[in-house]
């Protein structure tokens, strides 16, 4: 079959696109260009979903993979968590069928005009959809004079079977902030991580490849990615769970964030006219 992409009234009336491939279906909401579903025909969702997430033009959608730029987490001075993008309607400019039956979605976000921090960075994201979901996410800074420095941020939503039986591997030796119960710098001394209590990390300097085991579902999920140096990993458990009026006080045995980006210690600077592209494909197959 071809793949088929089809224009929806989505959740909260807001226009989103659902691609049909031959072995895939997905689905992207302008929203923050936010792509809330992946599945491969046949198997789990890759992507979570909470139940409770929001559907309105304010709020970001609680799921997939919010776009978390210009700044990642709290900023002085900007009254929004993980930056503007993911509240923003992106415009959907290109939509490619590719050879082989994957289907590509280019989408651009409007300048941040009422920001001057970052009015002159311009981004472009295509997510591609196949037998794995490919994320493109580019920026340009338009300045003909200044270095501009920015956060950048796939803040991806895996689906697991059950959080006690998952393990992610690909981090050992890596440093990493770990902001539970303060701020501390620690080494990643085990071969594999597991996760029995909340766990929210950013690993540095790790443009390493990282694999989801999923012993209940039976699944691997690898997160290649080039030109990302950061890795988050983050399940809220019970406490932070019950904290988030958008997420279920039990959802956090089905979900595990591992995210792709560049933040913290490791912030990109553009130069004048300069151009960056951070890539990151997500694929599945079975243990
Ligand atoms: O990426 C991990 C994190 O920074 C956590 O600290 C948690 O706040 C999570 O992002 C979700 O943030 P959000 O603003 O989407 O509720």
């Amino acid at each position: 079959m071809s793949a088929i992409t089809k224009f929806i009234i989505g959740d909260g009336g807001l226009p989103a696109i659902c691609v049909e491939t031959a072995v895939s279906t997905a689905e992207i909401y302008l929203h923050g260009a936010h792509v809330t579903k992946f599945q491969k025909k046949g198997e789990p969702p890759v992507l979570w979903m909470s139940g409770k997430s929001l559907f309105e033009t304010k709020s970001p959608i609680r799921g997939g993979i919010p776009v978390i730029f210009p700044w990642f987490g709290a900023r002085d001075g900007k009254v929004l968590k993980h930056g503007s993008a993911r509240v923003k309607s992106w415009r959907l400019i290109e939509i490619a069928h590719l050879a082989g039956g994957s289907v590509a979605l280019r989408f651009q976000l409007p300048a941040e005009t009422d920001d001057a921090d970052f009015a002159e960075l311009e981004a472009e994201y295509t997510v591609t959809v196949g037998e794995s979901l490919g994320l493109d996410f580019t920026v340009k800074n338009n300045s003909n004079s200044k270095s501009l420095s920015f956060e950048e941020c796939l803040h991806t939503y895996f689906t697991v079977g059950d959080i006690g039986a998952v393990s992610v591997h690909g981090l050992k030796g890596s440093q990493y902030l770990d902001t539970v119960g303060g701020l501390n710098e620690r080494i990643e001394i085990g071969d594999s991580i597991g996760i029995s209590s909340e766990v929210d990390r950013i690993y540095h300097d790790t443009p390493v490849t990282v694999e989801i085991h999923d012993e209940k579902l039976r699944r691997k999920i690898k997160i290649e990615k080039q030109n990302s140096l950061s890795t988050v990993v983050w399940n809220p458990w019970i406490a932070k769970s019950k904290a988030m009026a958008d997420f279920g006080d039990e959802e956090y045995h089905g979900m595990l964030c591992v995210e792709s980006g560049n933040v913290r210690m490791n912030p990109v600077n553009l130069g004048p006219g300069k151009s960056s592209k951070m890539s990151v494909k997500i694929s599945s197959s079975s243990m």
